[in-house]
């Protein structure tokens, strides 16, 4: 497989890595409060499944589409640990064996490896009420937390999360051709990237069109992770990524219908156009401006 020439960082110095490990630790601390003390075996294996070694980007999206508008980095960061649990909750169910069945998430043996999989089915069946749990806590505005409320349970619900995971199992629609792949990887990765960008833009009480734009870009972000991942599962590093490489070879993925350099091409359009759907917001975007190229040059 040829190497995948990703671009330099433009932006993406020191400093924005250092954000983004400081709001990822912002963010582990809120999980830890947030999640039940491991008095049970159901808790411990909860915490196991969101606790450790997640990027938190999506926990991280919320924290710098908020920034745009002077929320508090409280509401932001708990914002963004309710979209981590949910995040966590697709992890555990798409590990198990009548899912992807993968053994290794985030460098150790995936949650039913640990607990067994009745466990780990009953771990994602109590980290949805966890995260809304969670924002209906949330210190706003009831309009706010509404509408926070709704899209969270459009988003990951028949339309959205499930529906893509739907696809990828084969059960519904094809994925043979470029747009339907897109379209089961927009459900299953897009939507929820687009969600915690306009999440960050709702609880700054943006504009319509300030929370659309977000979203798409978002939606645009999340599309470049999604075939970035692909690109990493076959010629990624096994120690970086924290999951074997070679994962999805049997699968009709971005890297399979486009190779390496059609990947990289429309991951890089999907980026460019993203950067310029948040330039009216100027130097206050510049931590979403790094995000996008993080999505694209990330090594896990
Ligand atoms: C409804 C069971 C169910 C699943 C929905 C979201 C999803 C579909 C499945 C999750 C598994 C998966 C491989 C999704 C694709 C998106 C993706 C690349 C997830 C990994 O996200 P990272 O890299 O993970 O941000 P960390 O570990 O950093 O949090």
């Amino acid at each position: 497989m040829e190497p995948l020439q990703r671009s330099p960082l433009p932006l993406m110095g020191e400093p924005f890595l250092d954000r983004l490990k400081d709001v990822a630790k912002d963010v582990e601390s809120v999980l830890e409060e947030i999640l039940p003390p491991p008095t049970t075996c159901l808790h411990q294996a909860m915490r196991y499944s969101v606790l450790g070694k997640g990027k938190r980007l999506r926990a991280f999206l919320v924290w710098a589409t908020s920034h745009l508008f002077d929320v508090s980095p409280s509401r932001a960061l708990k914002m963004g640990a309710t979209i981590e649990l949910i995040h966590a909750y697709s992890l555990v169910h798409d590990d198990l064996p009548c899912m992807d069945n993968a053994d290794v998430r985030r460098g150790k043996p995936s949650c039913h490896k640990a607990f067994g999989e009745s466990t780990a089915i009953l771990v994602g069946d109590a980290l949805i009420p966890l995260a809304f749990q969670t924002l209906s806590s949330l210190d706003v505005p009831p309009n706010i937390r509404l509408e926070l409320i709704t899209k969270l349970s459009q988003v990951i619900g028949s339309h959205g999360l499930v529906a893509g995971q739907m696809r990828d199992l084969g059960q519904e629609g094809s994925h043979h051709l470029f747009e339907d792949l897109l379209e089961l990887q927009h459900l299953k990765t897009g939507v929820l990237f687009g969600f915690a960008c306009e999440a960050g833009a709702i609880l700054g009480k943006a504009s319509l069109q300030e929370k659309n734009a977000l979203r798409t870009y978002g939606l645009l972000v999340g599309e470049a992770f999604q075939m970035i991942d692909d690109w990493l599962d076959e010629c990624g590093c096994e120690e970086t990524t924290g999951k074997p490489l070679g994962q999805d070879t049997s699968k009709i993925t971005f890297l399979s219908l486009l190779g390496p350099s059609g990947l990289l091409e429309k991951a890089q359009s999907s980026i460019q156009h993203a950067i310029e759907i948040i330039s009216p917001f100027q130097e206050r975007s510049n931590f979403l401006r790094n995000a996008a190229f993080f999505a694209l040059n990330r090594e896990r």
